[in-house]
């Protein structure tokens, strides 16, 4: 019975949402005047805004500027990348490396930028690689990635990265629990043998990532997070679904109960519990794979262990609160007091307080336990609840100026409400199917207020067609006045999951890390054109080439023979900060190298025929860019 019901009320709200999408207009659009002059941005001038939009299932994360929707930038993370050579020169090639191998791609979900007391700091951005489970870092001096860390005992690292107060910690749980330590076990075992983890990767003040400690927990879906701030500073909060630990979520196993739970974990009291030797040390395999700044080269280093806590031997280290059925997104406000919930199959937005989540604590306000760990009373914790929310409540970010912003997956709407009264006082439609919402410092102390982005999961009407793949779509919406109104659409690469903002003018401040040839400690690094040569060590042949404008230096290379192990170190010797040099030879079968002012760069060509094969330069660099050539001749071995 409970079965039909859900399945009744299931479809209702599919077809409520078709309803929906088809009904809506034009929605709350500007007048179209109003709404060109927000968002124009005059030729010759900079946006207000740098904004960073996860790639998805590319792997990549994309920078915007804002107003203007004007695409900047494609960063390379978690895929190879044959414009760059990310992925593929010698120097990159150990970032992508895990415990399955070399693995040149992920699913990329949430960006999220470092914080110091809760604000937003311009220095880095992490963002997580959902298949193999990983976490990046990626160093907003340059925008390039510096930093990529594997989670062991992970699978489907979705709750993820997101950052304590002060960025002491990047948190991440796990979506899929799996054995831990995983082995062959029967899949309808789940109840007995499958755990998840909620990871605690240490940030320390040059950006390095280590992981700290992860606590083992009751096999659940755990799903998305958000650390508290202020007096919630010490905590974070992660939703969970699947309270029924089904190992099958077709039909409506995962969803018969009720409520489901976010887990609240006090981070603080997991480091007296370390400190006071509770933690276990487990034997696992995973990289941590880091840019070294002056070899300008990646390096792999492969971890053997990791500390464990079991929160049945840590007490008051984890309590579960109950939320409405399978919640999804769990946001805090700036004043760190609310912590809102978004539940897919949720009729309205439970707002949880931390002030009474400590009170029923102290007072033993429990309601059972579940797998050891005590269950919070939900009247005890539950500040408030948002009526009529719309369908699908999933994320929520703020204004600073007493308003939460929810995005309603299912009716396609952000709905707009007063934090303390509960009341929606506005809501606007979105093109459609929103998943995350975004406002410029919206999860953090500061927001930008000025701002939303609606990242949408559907894009049907809104572009010119480009095959059945069509462009996945962001909107942007002036939230300045009382009313939210539409000023753009602008297309995304990849689905855009989540996003973040940041006024441009902290970024400009940061963004000066140049390489210095003085400086460059890369062993096959050129100081002058003086030192360039070719030399032979058996079958691998080592050219150290030099680019500045407009020659490569040596641009004729013989003694070259098939078979040939031949590595191409480029060096780039000019002065200008903004002057790459492109490298690519006639069927170097992967892909070019992009060489940075001051920086080496080397990638390997097995010649396979004899002949004579020129290279050049593939970025345009002056007036002689075209003249920036070479010749190399191959002859049978
Ligand atoms: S999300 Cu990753 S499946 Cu709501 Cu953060 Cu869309
Ligand atoms: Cu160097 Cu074009």
């Amino acid at each position: 019975m409970k079965k039909l019901n859900y399945l009744i009320a299931f479809s209702l709200l599919v077809v409520l949402s078709i309803l929906i999408h088809n009904c809506t207009g034009t929605g709350e659009t500007a007048n179209i005047e109003e709404a060109a002059k927000k968002v124009y941005v005059k030729p010759g001038s900079y946006d207000e805004l740098y904004a960073f939009m996860s790639g998805g299932f590319n792997g990549q994360l994309s920078v915007y500027g804002l107003p203007s929707g004007r695409l900047l930038k494609n960063i390379s993370v978690f895929s190879q990348n044959p414009e760059t050579g990310y992925g593929y020169s010698e120097e990159t090639k150990n970032m992508l490396m895990t415990s399955y191998g070399f693995i040149p791609w992920d699913d990329a979900h949430h960006p999220v930028l470092s914080k110091t007391n809760g604000e937003q700091d311009g220095r880095w951005i992490f963002i997580n690689g959902n298949n193999t489970p990983r976490v990046a870092r990626i160093d907003l001096r340059n925008f390039e990635t510096e930093e990529i860390i594997e989670i062991p005992n992970s699978a489907g690292n979705h709750g993820s990265p997101f950052l304590t107060e002060n960025t002491e910690y990047v948190v991440a749980s796990t979506r899929f629990s799996i054995p831990v330590p995983n082995k062959d076990v029967s899949i309808n075992s789940y109840k007995e043998n499958f755990k998840g983890t909620i990871s605690f990767i240490s940030v320390d003040k040059n950006g390095d990532m280590n992981l700290a400690f992860q606590i083992l927990v009751p096999g659940l879906d755990y799903d998305l997070a958000h650390a508290g701030v202020g007096p919630s500073h010490g905590w974070a909060f992660f939703t969970t679904y699947n309270s029924e630990q089904a190992n099958s979520l077709l039909e409506i196993n995962a969803s018969q109960n009720d409520k489901d739970f976010i887990a609240a974990v006090n981070w603080k009291k997991a480091e007296e519990y370390l400190k006071a030797g509770k933690g276990k040390i487990v034997q696992t395999e995973f990289y941590n794979n880091e840019f070294n700044e002056s070899t300008h080269s990646a390096i792999s280093k492969k971890m053997n262990s990791v500390v464990v806590l079991n929160p049945k031997e840590c007490p008051g280290l984890i309590y579960y609160i109950p939320t409405p059925k399978s919640p999804h997104g769990v946001d805090v406000d700036p004043s760190g007091e609310y912590i809102v919930a978004g539940g897919k199959l949720a009729t309205v937005i439970p707002v949880h307080s931390f002030s009474k989540m400590m009170k029923a604590i102290e007072g033993k306000k429990f309601d059972g336990e579940f797998d050891g760990i005590p269950i919070l009373k939900y009247e005890e914790v539950i500040a408030g609840e948002v009526q009529n929310p719309g369908l699908g409540p999933l994320h929520t970010e703020f204004d600073g100026n007493g308003y939460a912003y929810t995005s309603a997956f299912l009716s396609s709407e952000i709905v707009k409400w007063k934090l303390g009264t509960w009341e929606v006082v506005d809501r606007v439609p979105t093109y459609y199917s929103i998943g995350h919402l975004m406002i410029p410092g919206g999860d953090s102390r500061k927001p930008y207020g000025k701002y939303a982005i609606a990242l949408n999961k559907i894009t049907k009407d809104r572009y010119l067609p480009t095959g059945p793949e069509l462009a996945q779509s962001a909107q942007l919406y002036d939230i300045s006045g009382n009313k939210m109104k539409l000023l753009l659409d602008f297309p995304t690469i990849g689905e855009p999951h989540y996003a973040q903002a940041i006024p441009a003018e902290i970024l400009m401040k940061n963004s000066n890390k140049i390489y210095q040839i003085e400086k460059n400690k890369n062993p096959y690094a050129v100081k002058s054109e003086k030192e360039t040569r070719v030399e032979r060590k058996g079958n691998e042949v080592h050219i150290y080439l030099s680019a500045t404008r407009s020659h490569f230096k040596p641009d004729n290379i013989e003694g070259i023979k098939v078979g040939d192990k031949v590595y191409w170190h480029v060096t780039n010797l000019e002065q200008d900060w903004d002057i790459p040099h492109g490298f690519t030879v006639k069927g170097l079968n992967n892909s070019e190298l992009l060489v940075m002012p001051g920086q080496t760069k080397t990638i390997v060509w097995t010649p396979l025929k004899s002949g004579i094969y020129p290279f050049y330069c593939t970025d345009f660099c002056s007036a002689l860019h075209q003249e920036m050539q070479g010749y190399v001749r191959v002859s049978e071995a």
